[in-house]
């Protein structure tokens, strides 16, 4: 027995050398993240310096275009007219499976990547974008590994935020930030519009919206000062739109609000009558529940919103951190609403608050998201802040509470997407000493590996699960001040994250992933995108990958 054994293990060295000579295993591209099935075959194609390219029809006119600034951006090939097709890009309408899907095949007759729709189309050239990036170039040409990937996401949402309420990120910054997104098939941007630190969206009704709510100063820094005029956002959702991804506006009502109660200070109600509000150092405030103008601006807003985004697109609405007890528990005329409600705690008034403005949303297209609060910010807590309309979707975030938000949810049948602080707050410093300028706020470490083995779900099958729909990384903007602050906190992690939300769980595996990830950083460099060197993972030269922090 022993004897065989030996016997096997010397045919499975053997052969591991082998492999290696031949230069099979060292072929594997740097894939993340990691396709849901892949099969490499023995062999390889050269594309040559000119590539016949062969795309059907209009559709994939805006995949064509990526290719081509694909191949010459990163192999000098250029695309050629008329002579033998080495690429083919291909709908297959019939495909039953998600529209994200892709099938992905090299061989002897050239790369065929095809789709459901475009969308899975683009998703097969990301893929092959880092097959590009792992391959050899030679005089006459690029040499791919034969390969075979067949690939759809594990979620539905796989979202990124970004928070320009507290610092201001200028169109082009998010526009850039949105492609490389898409490369890593993320289809999600959330973006966090108004905070107590800045109000970041011009409505024609109230001007004072954006000259007194996003001027945190009287400079010209952009970051302090800066808005998105609504063709600015029509412009971020075309250019998003065409790399398959939502923009999510956020609307954070009723706390998170110091920048539109300075604006607007009748719509405090009867709460710090006596009080000068201060952008940028004003919190903890909260809209009045009791002030028919409050409903009526907030409807204005949303109707605004309706006139750039499409009919059925998402909206948030926040409903996170409401200091309830110190602003509307304390007001007289909350307190007689209640008693008109028949209320005893103020937190119901949250049910009477977001109703309204729900129906408001719902009444201009769209589909509302909250953030998921429960009766405890800590453990033990054993229910919801307050009973969700079914048709919310909600976000869980704070720390310990994600497992409790999964149960509840899963009870009541809400659409559940996990922020949870423990692995996706990106806001949050990767490493011990790093940032010590920003590390002070008291915000714990999240490292990349803590991001890449989160799994909230283990142990729970996949009915059980079928409400979450997916994952959300979130870039909190008190400390990031310029988009390449952004970028700094986003990557690596979001690599981590993406495959979360994209490969299986029984397909993730931490060291594969550490070993791509030098090829696709190098990229993220050569594009002059500011990530986070991951040392700590190869200070002992890979040897001891799967001890890394
Ligand atoms: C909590 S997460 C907040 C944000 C802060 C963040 C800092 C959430 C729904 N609210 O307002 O920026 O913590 O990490």
């Amino acid at each position: 027995m022993a004897k065989a054994l030996n016997l096997k293990g010397y045919v499975v060295i053997a052969l591991t050398f082998w492999l290696l000579w031949s230069g099979q295993l060292s072929a594997q591209p740097a894939l993340i993240p990691y396709p849901n099935s892949l099969r490499a075959t023995q062999g390889y194609l050269t594309l040559p310096k000119r590539v016949g390219v062969e795309a059907q029809g209009t559709k994939l006119q805006f995949a064509k275009n990526t290719l081509q600034t694909m191949l010459s951006d990163l192999c000098r090939l250029e695309l050629s007219e008329g002579g033998r097709t080495d690429i083919r890009l291909k709908l297959t309408t019939s495909w039953q499976a998600s529209t994200e899907a892709y099938k992905l095949t090299i061989n002897q007759s050239g790369i065929l990547i095809e789709g459901g729709a475009p969308q899975g189309v683009y998703y097969g050239l990301m893929t092959l974008r880092q097959i590009l990036l792992s391959a050899q170039q030679h005089s006459h040409g690029i040499k791919l590994p034969y390969i075979q990937i067949e690939d759809a996401p594990r979620y539905r949402v796989r979202a990124l935020m970004l928070d320009p309420a507290r610092h201001f990120l200028p169109v082009d910054a998010v526009k850039q930030y949105i492609e490389r997104m898409s490369y890593y098939k993320f289809n999600t941007l959330q973006l966090h519009l108004t905070d107590d630190q800045g109000w970041r969206l011009a409505v024609d009704k109230y001007p004072r919206l954006t000259e007194v709510g996003a001027k945190r100063s009287n400079s010209k820094r952009v970051e302090e000062n800066g808005y998105y005029s609504a063709e600015d956002l029509r412009e971020l959702i075309t250019y998003a739109e065409q790399r398959g991804i939502e923009i999510i506006p956020e609307i954070d009502v009723p706390g998170h609000t110091a920048a539109l109660l300075t604006a607007y200070p009748e719509l405090r109600g009867d709460m710090h009558p006596d009080s000068t509000f201060v952008l940028g150092s004003t919190d903890n405030v909260m809209l009045s529940a009791t002030t028919p103008r409050v409903y009526e601006v907030l409807d204005d807003v949303f109707s605004s919103l309706a006139r750039i985004f499409r009919k059925g697109s998402r909206l948030h609405l926040g409903g996170d951190e409401s200091a309830i007890k110190r602003n509307w528990a304390t007001s007289a005329e909350h307190r007689q609403l209640m008693q008109q409600l028949g209320y005893r705690s103020a937190e119901q008034l949250m049910g009477y608050f977001f109703e309204r403005v729900l129906a408001s949303a719902r009444k201009h297209g769209f589909r509302p998201m909250l953030w998921c609060e429960l009766d405890e910010i800590r453990m033990p807590a054993s229910r919801f802040l307050f009973d969700y309309p079914s048709d919310v979707a909600l976000v869980s975030w704070r720390m310990d509470l994600t497992p409790k938000c999964i149960e509840l949810t899963q009870q009541s049948g809400h659409e559940l997407i996990l922020a949870p602080g423990e692995s996706a707050y990106f806001d949050y410093p990767q490493y011990a000493g790093d940032l010590p300028e920003h590390n002070n706020w008291g915000m714990p470490i999240t490292t990349l590996k803590q991001a890449y083995t989160w799994d909230l779900t283990s142990g729970v099958t996949a009915e059980a699960n079928a409400h979450i729909s997916g994952v959300m990384g979130t870039l909190w903007g008190e400390a990031i001040k310029d988009i390449d602050r952004a970028y700094y906190m986003t990557y690596p992690r979001a690599l981590a994250l993406a495959e979360v939300g994209w490969t299986e769980l029984p397909r993730r595996q931490w060291t594969r992933f550490a070993k791509a990830l030098p090829t696709v950083l190098d990229d993220l460099l050569r594009s002059g995108i500011p990530y986070r060197a991951p040392f700590e993972l190869y200070r002992t030269e890979g040897r001891h990958l799967d001890k890394a922090m």
